[in-house]
């Protein structure tokens, strides 16, 4: 067995994510400069706010990597990245209101809605998830592309937030908060949409676009519900560490005190077994891969399962 940083040692994970970021962080500049011609400002100041307020980007580094495992130009899947980005800043921002999980910080600044108000942060998301089709199907090049792969990556992104992902593990989420009799399936029925489906559509899209065969495309499918998942269950697991660590400072408050999570069902130790056993599940995909190509991946899991916040 080999340990993560024999794994890893020869690929500078750092380097890459950072590269990577900023080309994200251009590519959603320039989207969102490109919607300007609106004369609704204040509408384009909110969008702006959220989607280049930070955040690690996670989702679309991973759409990128997932293009360059199957041989594709990350050109190709730049627009798809940008677009998950956009879905998962939308998502960020409704959550957030005093409706749902009002909170009032998101990503080290005030939450969209406490700046710009609550119709305003609504709109605001409403309008991230429009831009991120538009985006998706009007930048992607046309001839790295085929438009066959175009429009199977656009259902797979669908798919992802609607009725079937994100919004239907929010919808179950809500409904479970302060019941006690949580049980592990609804857990995981809540993040394998809430989370992870939109962590499997940014890998599948970027497989796709990248012209990965379907036995690809499916091996990434299954690698990225390992890691969707993995990055809940690490989640719930620095919840409670990090709590508890500020406890001995602060006053130390649970911000997931009204919810089900793996510590509160598991435990603490059999929460850290299940994700060294997903982080496995995720890597054993990637064996069939040039070793390479599979390094960015194989680090992303690596970072995920390991991450400090
Ligand atoms: C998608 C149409 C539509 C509506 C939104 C509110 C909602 C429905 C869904 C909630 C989705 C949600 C907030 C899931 C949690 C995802 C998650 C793990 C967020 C934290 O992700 P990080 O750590 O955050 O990658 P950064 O800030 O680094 O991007």
């Amino acid at each position: 067995n080999l340990t993560k940083e024999n794994e890893t040692k020869t690929f500078d994970f750092k380097s890459y994510m950072s590269l990577k970021a900023r080309s994200v962080n251009e590519a959603l500049e320039a989207a969102v400069s490109a919607s300007a011609e609106t004369p609704a400002d204040r509408l384009h100041d909110a969008m702006r706010y959220s989607l280049l307020a930070g955040g690690k980007r996670v989702r679309p580094v991973l759409c990128l990597a997932a293009c360059e495992v199957v041989g594709g130009d990350p050109a190709a899947a730049m627009p798809a990245a940008a677009a998950v980005e956009m879905v998962h800043t939308m998502s960020l921002i409704h959550d957030d209101l005093p409706c749902m999980d009002d909170d009032e910080l998101r990503r080290g600044v005030p939450t969209n809605h406490v700046v710009f108000g609550e119709a305003a942060a609504v709109l605001a998301g409403d309008a991230l998830l429009a831009l991120s089709f538009r985006h998706l199907a009007s930048a992607t090049p046309q001839e790295l592309v085929p438009a066959e792969r175009l429009v199977r990556a656009v259902g797979e992104f669908a798919r992802s937030i609607g009725c079937e992902g994100l919004v239907a593990g929010q919808v179950v989420d809500i409904s479970s908060a302060g019941e006690d009799d949580v049980g592990l399936d609804r857990l995981e029925f809540i993040h394998v949409h809430k989370t992870a489906a939109l962590l499997e559509a940014s890998v599948v899209m970027g497989a796709i676009v990248g012209g990965g065969t379907d036995e690809q495309i499916e091996r990434l499918r299954t690698f990225a519900r390992c890691v969707g998942l993995l990055f809940q269950v690490v989640d719930d697991i620095l919840d409670v560490t990090k709590s508890s660590e500020e406890l001995g400072k602060t006053a130390g408050k649970d911000i997931k005190a009204d919810k089900a999570t793996y510590p509160k069902i598991l435990g603490l130790e059999r929460s850290r077994e299940l994700a060294e056993k997903l982080n496995r599940e995720a890597k054993e995909q990637l064996k069939g891969f040039d070793p390479d190509k599979a390094a960015p991946l194989l680090a992303l899991a690596n970072y995920i399962a390991y991450r400090q916040n």
